[in-house]
C-alpha cells in the first residue's frame, strides 16, 4: 500500500476530487498553502494499492492544469528587491510524493 500525497492548485482541486471520488479512490483534503508563492493550494492524501499509483498519477495529469504566472524579480529571496522586473514562474499541475505504508486500519 502506498500513501500519495498530491499538492495542487485550489482552482484545480475540484476537478481533481470529482475525478478520484469517480474512480472509487478515497481522499483526503487539506487546505494548505505554497511555500514560495504564498497562495492557497490543496494537499490531498490518497491511500491506494500499489498497483494503483500510476491510475491517480494520469488522472492528476489529466486534471491539474499548469499555468504561468507572473510574480516580481527576486520574489522569495528579498522583498526589497521584488520591485518592478517581472518573472514567470510554472503554477499548478501537481506535486506529488509516494510513500509507503506498513499498516492502514480503518475501526
Ligand atoms: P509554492 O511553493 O507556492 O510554489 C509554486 C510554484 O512556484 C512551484 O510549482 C514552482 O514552479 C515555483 N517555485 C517554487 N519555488 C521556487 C523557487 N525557489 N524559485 C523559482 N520558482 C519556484 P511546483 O514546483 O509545481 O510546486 C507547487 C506547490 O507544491 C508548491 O507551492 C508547494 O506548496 C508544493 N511543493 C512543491 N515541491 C515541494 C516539496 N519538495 N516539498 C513540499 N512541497 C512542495
Amino acid at each position: 500500500m502506498k500513501l500519495m500525497v498530491a499538492i495542487v492548485n485550489d482552482r484545480d482541486a475540484k476537478a481533481v476530487n470529482n475525478a478520484l471520488v469517480q474512480f472509487g479512490f478515497r481522499i483526503t483534503r487539506l487546505a494548505s498553502t505554497g511555500g514560495f508563492l504564498r497562495r492557497g493550494n490543496t494537499t490531498f492524501l490518497i491511500g491506494v494499492k500499489d498497483r494503483e499509483v500510476g491510475t491517480v498519477v494520469d488522472l492528476l495529469k489529466e486534471t491539474a492544469r499548469e499555468r504561468p504566472v507572473m510574480v516580481p524579480a527576486g520574489w522569495g529571496d528579498s522583498f526589497e528587491e521584488s520591485v518592478g522586473e517581472m518573472v514567470e514562474v510554472k503554477e499548478g499541475g501537481a506535486t506529488i510524493f509516494v510513500v509507503p505504508v506498513e499498516e492502514m486500519y480503518r475501526v
